[in-house]
């Protein structure tokens, strides 16, 4: 019996379906046939590997590239007591002009957490809006998330890439210019400058930076840069005059009598300078 590998099958065959096929020709088959059968799954395995090693390896950069477009514009930061939770502050936020979604909840578990950033992935496919999780790198590729956000007391970056290899953005919290360059040569895809301003969101956030650190931070990465803390409609613009290629908010729109509204206003500012700038983009 002569067997050739001609596909690997469209839809593909469940794992273990070979062994299932063999069991149930088992008495026809004689020890020939079921040998070349083997040989053909073998040979059909190894195929599909060396298809993925190659795909991975070209693909990858080109995701990276497509990411870095879309790091930029308004980002809303989820607070579980603002905006009406999660899911409804997101939509609010999305509805506005919102980009970015980053899912940050410090009291809940992990399977509510999951919860959460599950209904965040959908939402923010229609949307077409990057999902970004807090802290938790495991919860970010469980749920398929685009990214995961750290700060310098979590997770270090290469860890993190050793981990999740080159197919999830990694963005990280800096003060100084010394984290932000430490942050981008360990493989950080995006920075969160900051605080800006006082903010009363993040008690431990630490002493204002302003937005002198961000101007001084964007003359030494190439990576985007997000202004965080503080940031409201009225001191917004200094934050993208000092180069911000987005900003990062939490209360100025999620505790916002109307958080549709207030992210409209951030998503038109931002847009106003993309028009000054001839960018392209949709933010
Ligand atoms: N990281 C630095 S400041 C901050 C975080 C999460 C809080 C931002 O919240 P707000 O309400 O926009 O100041
Ligand atoms: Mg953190």
């Amino acid at each position: 019996m002569h067997l050739e590998v001609v596909g690997i099958g469209d839809p593909p065959l469940p794992k273990g379906a070979s062994q299932l096929v063999l069991q149930l020709l088992a008495e026809t088959l004689t020890p020939e046939e079921a040998e070349a059968i083997q040989q053909a799954v073998a040979e059909m395995r190894r195929i599909d590997w060396e298809i993925w090693e190659q795909t991975e390896g070209e693909l990858e950069p080109v995701m990276r590239e497509s990411w870095r477009g879309r790091l930029k514009g308004l980002y809303v930061i989820t607070d579980p007591q603002l905006g009406g939770g999660h899911l409804t502050g997101a939509r609010a936020a999305l509805q506005g002009g919102a980009r970015i979604i980053q899912l940050r909840d410090k009291a809940a578990t992990t399977r509510q957490l999951i919860e959460y950033a599950q209904a965040l992935r959908a939402l923010t496919r229609d949307y077409d809006a990057l999902l970004i999780i807090n802290d938790r790198l495991d919860v970010a590729m469980a749920v398929g998330a685009d990214g995961v956000h750290l700060g310098q007391d979590d997770m270090p970056v290469p860890l993190a890439r050793r981990v999740a290899g080159d197919a999830l953005i990694i963005g990280v919290s800096a003060e100084t210019v010394e984290e932000a360059i430490r942050a981008e040569s360990e493989g950080a895809d995006y920075l969160g400058v900051g605080p800006m301003f006082a903010t009363a969101t993040k008690p431990d956030a630490g002493t204002p930076v302003g937005p002198e650190r961000l101007r001084q931070i964007k003359q030494r990465v190439n990576i985007p840069v997000f202004g965080i803390g503080g940031i409201t409609l009225e001191n917004a613009e200094q934050v993208l005059q000092a180069g911000a290629d987005g900003i990062c908010v939490i209360s100025a729109v999620l505790g916002a009598p109307d958080p549709t509204e207030a992210a409209h206003h951030f998503a038109q500012m931002l847009c106003r300078r993309c028009k000054r700038h001839d960018d392209p983009g949709e933010m």
